[in-house]
């Protein structure tokens, strides 16, 4: 089904309120790509019942806009049953384009290595339809012994550097990061680890001018914090706090982009009502502001959204 603007906005007396941006179904997890004149946003998929306190999520969504306000919903583009080796949870993602191939980091729950696990889909278009380009997971609960939990492969965000290196950032309750081979679809070297201070998961990394930053989410409930960096392999120093708690979910999960000349902060909260909480989230989308030195300002996060 196709979102309008007309259906997703709601005028008031001067502004519009433009968050939650996808008013009719339950979304978390953003990540966005910027490619060509438009902004792609993928999320997952919120479908827990109202009495049912945990996540439940078997597909992915992707949405397109070229002004962050009206948005374009397409059909299902990913699900987790298009990766057989997996047995559900379409849990927090991201895609990247290189050579004009689209690849889709996941987090899916691996059906025989018990845990979470990391696959990766392919498509010719940023829409889709994807396809396991792999045909089994690129990485697995039982390659990494950090801590003693199941699901502490989750949350792959990706980045291609300027002079072509790949590198997959992902984690919960330890921050990992491996080089990508140009194929996109193997490790290059091993598995390294980053300490960040009370990092939860959900790494974002992205780059603005010549710094890089780490984006996480930090203690729980969760706040977002980040790290800054000369180089998308660290090291990283801590720069404090850049969004608050939502409030209204245990989860913030933040996706940042530049497009058109301004940046942008992407999360979700529990904003819609009166069911709307941490296992029905919404993507929301605020400005991002850099100061002089590269540094970020915190986030204001607002009802009104990104206005005309
Ligand atoms: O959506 C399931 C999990 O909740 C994600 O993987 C985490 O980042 C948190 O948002």
């Amino acid at each position: 089904m196709s979102c309008s603007s007309s259906k997703q906005q709601v005028a008031t007396a001067n502004l519009k309120i433009n968050n939650p941006v996808i008013k009719d179904k339950y979304t978390g997890d953003p990540a966005a790509l910027v490619y060509k004149d438009s902004v792609y946003l993928y999320a997952g998929h919120d479908v827990a019942p109202n009495d049912f306190n945990f996540y439940k999520m078997e597909e992915w969504l992707v949405y397109s806009s070229a002004d962050l306000i009206h948005w374009k919903e397409h059909p299902v583009p990913l699900k987790t049953t298009d990766f057989k080796w997996a047995k559900g949870d379409a849990w927090a993602a991201q895609v990247i384009e290189r050579n004009g191939k689209f690849y889709w980091y996941v987090t899916v729950s691996h059906a025989t290595i018990p845990g979470k696990a990391i696959g990766i889909a392919v498509s010719d278009s940023p829409t889709g339809p994807f396809k396991d380009a792999l045909g089994k997971a690129l990485i697995t609960n039982d390659m990494t012994k950090q801590v003693g939990i199941d699901w502490d492969d989750i949350d792959p965000t990706v980045f291609v550097d300027d002079d072509g290196q790949a590198y997959l950032y992902w984690g919960n309750q330890v921050c990992k990061y491996i080089k990508l081979k140009e194929n996109m679809l193997e490790a290059d070297g091993p598995i390294n680890v980053v300490n960040l201070p009370n990092f939860t998961e959900a790494p974002w990394l992205h780059k603005h001018n010549d710094w890089y930053y780490l984006s996480y989410a930090y203690e729980f409930p969760e706040k977002i914090a980040y790290a800054m960096s000369k180089s998308p392999a660290g090291p990283w120093e801590y720069k404090g706090i850049l969004n608050e708690l939502a409030g209204n979910s245990n989860t913030n999960h933040q996706a940042i982009i530049d497009f058109k000349g301004k940046s942008y902060f992407i999360y979700h909260n529990g904003a819609i009502q009166p069911h709307g909480g941490s296992f029905r989230r919404s993507v929301c989308i605020d400005r991002l502001y850099y100061n002089p030195d590269g540094t970020m300002k915190r986030v204001v996060m607002t009802t009104e959204g990104i206005q005309e």
